[in-house]
């Protein structure tokens, strides 16, 4: 009797789905649906907090005021998607430090991207170009993610990232047109973050072992593969209108298709950067734990003055 309700409970979800009616927390769901959604949405918060580090290693050192302002807004914007995306967990029943520890002891995952150095001012604009270029290009489609807030949450986030996306290619234009050490610089770190950042789309759709179901229930709108190639179709152009180039001796336009041809991803850097043998992963998470420390006292303090705030209330 109860498998006969529970498939019924499945087929009224899958048809709101198939109907793009937007799942909401207090819904029926699957469970296996909800731990997606909690994996994915947890990742994706993290992503956004352990992202702040790289360009938060250049806030000191931006070359002058308004690069500063623009970085230091930037890296703030990042905190607070990390932070909507947090609350998003919760509405699935996710507890906050619980998923917040887990990214700490290792065992959740966030973005390889965020696993590799950033060497120079250049790095600031190829990560807003590229980084914050791929996000939206991933991100745009969760807008209509069948999980309602993780989908309005992405709408305010995707507005964010273009700013991010266009303040990175100005720098990038920028250095390109300057001197030739400056344009050098620039070429060096689209030379550094262009692989990095294909592999921000995940593995290749024959190797994604969630992308089937997760298309199906519409939490992911398009493949892995299909969101990398729009990627690069958008990027190329941009690369050759500043006179840089696509450090990828196989990327050819294919005339007779329209479309880009571009070669092999390194899957072994890929899945290695992924198991935390990246050049980063260590002090990723070593900043991330140490943050959690310094930030004891605030905790506490806040703490404390809610339970004297509530102890006053009912005395
Ligand atoms: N890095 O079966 P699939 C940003 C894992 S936000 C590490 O294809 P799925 C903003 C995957 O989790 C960037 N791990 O998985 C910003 C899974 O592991 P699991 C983050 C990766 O979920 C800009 C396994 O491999 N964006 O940049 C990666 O269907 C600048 C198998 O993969 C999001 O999180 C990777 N690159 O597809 C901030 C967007 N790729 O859990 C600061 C939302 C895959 O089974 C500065 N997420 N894995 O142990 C998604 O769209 C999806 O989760 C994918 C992966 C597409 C990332």
């Amino acid at each position: 009797m109860r498998d006969i309700n529970i498939s019924e409970l499945e087929r009224k979800f899958q048809e709101k789905i198939d109907n793009d009616v937007k799942i909401e927390p207090n819904d029926w769901m699957p469970e296996e649906y909800r731990q997606t959604l909690i994996r994915q949405i947890s990742q994706h918060a993290h992503s956004e907090i352990v992202g702040m580090l790289p360009e938060g290693n250049w806030i000191t050192r931006a070359p002058n005021l308004r690069r500063k302002a623009v970085l230091l807004a930037k890296v703030q914007d990042e905190a607070g998607h990390g932070l909507y995306l947090y609350s998003a967990t919760e509405t699935l029943g996710a507890d906050r430090e619980e998923t917040i520890d887990d990214l700490h002891s290792g065992k959740a995952k966030y973005s390889s991207i965020f696993n590799y150095p950033t060497l120079t001012w250049a790095d600031m604009g190829a990560i807003g170009w590229l980084v914050d270029g791929a996000a939206i290009m991933n991100q745009v489609p969760l807008c209509r993610c069948s999980y309602g807030p993780y989908a309005r949450a992405m709408v305010r986030v995707c507005k964010e990232e273009s700013f991010h996306q266009r303040q990175g290619f100005e720098i990038m234009t920028q250095l390109a047109q300057g001197t030739p050490e400056q344009k050098a610089m620039a070429q060096d770190a689209l030379n550094r973050f262009w692989w990095p950042a294909l592999m921000m789309f995940g593995p290749s759709d024959a190797d994604s072992k969630h992308t089937a179901q997760s298309v199906q229930w519409k939490i992911k709108r398009h493949t892995n593969d299909e969101l990398r190639q729009q990627f690069v179709e958008v990027t190329v152009p941009q690369a050759e209108l500043i006179g840089l180039t696509v450090p990828d001796k196989d990327l050819k336009f294919n005339e007779a298709n329209g479309h880009y041809e571009f070669g092999e991803i390194d899957w072994t850097e890929f899945w290695e950067v992924v198991k935390g043998n990246g050049p980063c992963n260590k002090d990723r998470l070593d900043a991330r734990r140490k943050a959690k420390e310094n930030g004891m006292w605030v905790r506490e303090a806040a703490n404390a003055f809610a339970a004297k705030r509530a102890a006053r209330k009912s005395a």
